[in-house]
């Protein structure tokens, strides 16, 4: 066995072969994806960043160049690499120079800080960590002076920008210089993040076989082609924005990927105008702002024809004012980095598109609801959805342990989510039963973050739950023990958790000191009381 072997779970031989002969996974790597387009039409635009604008023949070269400058540098195939780029042309041209190369990218969110980078560093032994200069007021350079003695498997830190210390982006593009052949295409491509719910973030090996594929699939069921210019407005690296159907689909399909460089309403408005964009994909508490926006400014919109919202709950009152607002299609998305992604369809009645959070991608998902036993509820009832499937992992990586938690025995992903299916085979999300909060969209593991708290001198024992919060839909609330009467003010919360270097999102929204933590009947915190606890106080509160 090799060691990349032991590392992630391959899928079953016997299901291999199946998403093969069912024409699923096309041994079709992600760099030959955008080569396949810039062979087929080279001039045609395939990025627009800013004053950036590249068309499929300058990407696929600029990543080619790229791939051979770090190849030149002594970076080899399977070798990982942390990147973490906000919205801008090089998160693609790296991106696709990876891929090329065979190396293994962790895309990091522009969010995450030191201890998130430093443990993707550590968790994978990654040799290289590539970042921006700065982006959103943070200069990404003092988080590598921080993170040098923290990743000792680091053999260069690249800048895109103003390196500094380090080596510009810039200075990496060769021409004409050899590289070793393209990587197996059945092989790992990469590495999403994991929403997680677990003491530290879980890393999710996706193959070129099958991340392609869900991203193909997507772009189909979304209608995509050549004509389809998909505004990015939501950070590059996750999931949703690049493979439901996102960048990825769009580069697939031949179209054209507008980056905004945030969530600016305004910017998005701009931009959807300019470049006359007819796909973008939100988090629900965007969509607000979307609608207060068109009505301000009729007709910015006159191009969208699809809005996707996903990455959480979105209400049925809010999903029923999008179409008539923004004049467009609206599509609800349920997905997740680990695999499975539902989408409601294009053709689909009001009935589906603003109560349901859509059907899976493939014939192939297979999807269990179950009880507390992992027996199937009655149909139409709620229960804990489990999935397997041609593009939802088998394992994280490098978490033999958790994998026995996470997967049943056979093979299927225990997503964390309470779901209920109606006759149609449309899945509603009904809850959650893994131990997280879900802040617009952003995952915040309660584990990860009372992790921290216990180091706190000040803090006795600590439990983080989900109130809701009328904008996010979610915030965060940490219940806290003091120690020794000695009272913990939310400042001191936050200040501690920058100072230990988590990124900001994860920062509790509220504090609560207690005497103590209501306890379960088998001994364990119980959450449940926490957040019933929490609602009383929030109602009784003017
Ligand atoms: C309720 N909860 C949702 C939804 C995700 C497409 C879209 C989203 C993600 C994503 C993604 C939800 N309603 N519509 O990767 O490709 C919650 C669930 C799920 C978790 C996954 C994609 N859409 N969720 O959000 O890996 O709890 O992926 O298990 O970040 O988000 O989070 P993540």
């Amino acid at each position: 066995m090799s060691e990349q072997q032991l590392d992630w779970t391959p899928w079953p031989e016997d299901f291999a072969r199946r998403y093969r002969e069912a024409g699923y996974w096309q041994s079709q790597t992600l760099f030959s994806m955008l080569a396949a387009q810039a062979e087929q039409q080279p001039e045609k635009l395939a990025l627009v960043a800013g004053k950036q604008r590249l068309n499929y023949r300058e990407l696929k070269l600029y990543a080619e160049r790229l791939a051979a400058g770090l190849y030149a540098r002594g970076l080899r195939p399977g070798q990982r690499a942390v990147v973490q780029l906000p919205n801008c042309a090089e998160f693609f041209i790296v991106a696709f120079a990876l891929f090329r190369l065979g190396m293994l990218p962790v895309f990091a969110l522009p969010a995450h800080r030191r201890a998130e980078v430093s443990y993707f560093c550590q968790h994978t032994d990654a040799a290289v960590y590539i970042c921006a200069d700065q982006h959103g007021g943070f200069d990404y350079r003092a988080l590598v002076a921080e993170l040098l003695p923290l990743a000792p498997s680091l053999q260069h830190v690249i800048v895109a920008g103003d390196a500094g210390d380090y080596t510009p982006l810039n200075s990496l593009y060769l021409m004409d210089q050899p590289l070793p052949a393209e990587p197996d295409a059945s092989g790992l491509a990469f590495f999403q993040l994991s929403g997680g719910s677990t003491g530290v973030p879980k890393l999710i090996p996706r193959t070129h076989d099958d991340y392609l594929y869900s991203f193909a699939a997507s772009a189909e069921i979304c209608g995509l082609s050549r004509d389809s210019v998909y505004l990015c407005v939501l950070p590059a690296g996750h999931n949703f924005p690049m493979s439901s159907p996102g960048s990825f689909g769009v580069f697939h399909a031949g179209g054209t990927v507008v980056l905004a460089s945030g969530p600016s309403v305004d910017e998005s408005f701009e931009l959807i105008e300019a470049e006359s964009v007819t796909i973008a994909a939100l988090v629900p508490p965007l969509v607000p702002l979307w609608l207060d926006a068109a009505a301000k400014q009729p007709g910015k919109l006159a191009s969208l024809r699809l809005l996707q919202v996903g990455g959480a709950k979105f209400g049925p009152e809010l999903a029923a004012r999008v179409e008539p607002a923004l004049g467009c299609k609206l599509q609800q998305v349920f997905g997740m980095a680990e695999g499975l992604v539902n989408y409601t369809r294009l053709d689909d009645g009001p009935e589906r598109v603003l109560h349901t959070q859509g059907r899976p991608i493939s014939a192939d998902d297979e999807v269990r609801i179950v009880d507390d036993e992992d027996q199937p509820v009655a149909p139409g009832e709620v229960g804990h959805l489990l999935t397997r499937g041609p593009y939802t992992i088998r394992g994280y990586w490098r978490a033999a342990d958790h994998n026995q938690r996470a997967f049943t025995a056979d093979g299927f992903y225990r997503t964390g989510d309470l779901v209920s299916m109606n006759a149609d085979g449309y899945l509603t999300v009904e809850g959650r039963a893994k131990d997280q909060i879900n802040r617009g969209g952003e995952k915040i593991s309660a584990e990860e973050v009372e992790n921290h708290l216990l180091a706190h001198p000040l803090v006795r024992d600590v439990a983080i739950v989900a109130m809701s919060d009328p904008y996010l839909g979610e915030r965060s609330c940490a219940f806290i023990i003091p120690r020794e009467q000695q009272a913990i003010r939310l400042p001191q919360v936050a200040a501690f958790l920058r100072e230990r270097g988590l990124a900001a999102y994860k920062i509790p929204d509220r504090l609560e000191l207690v005497d103590t933590l209501p306890q379960t009947s088998v001994g364990k915190v119980s959450k449940k009381t926490l957040r019933q606890m929490l609602e009383q106080k929030l109602a009784a509160q003017p």
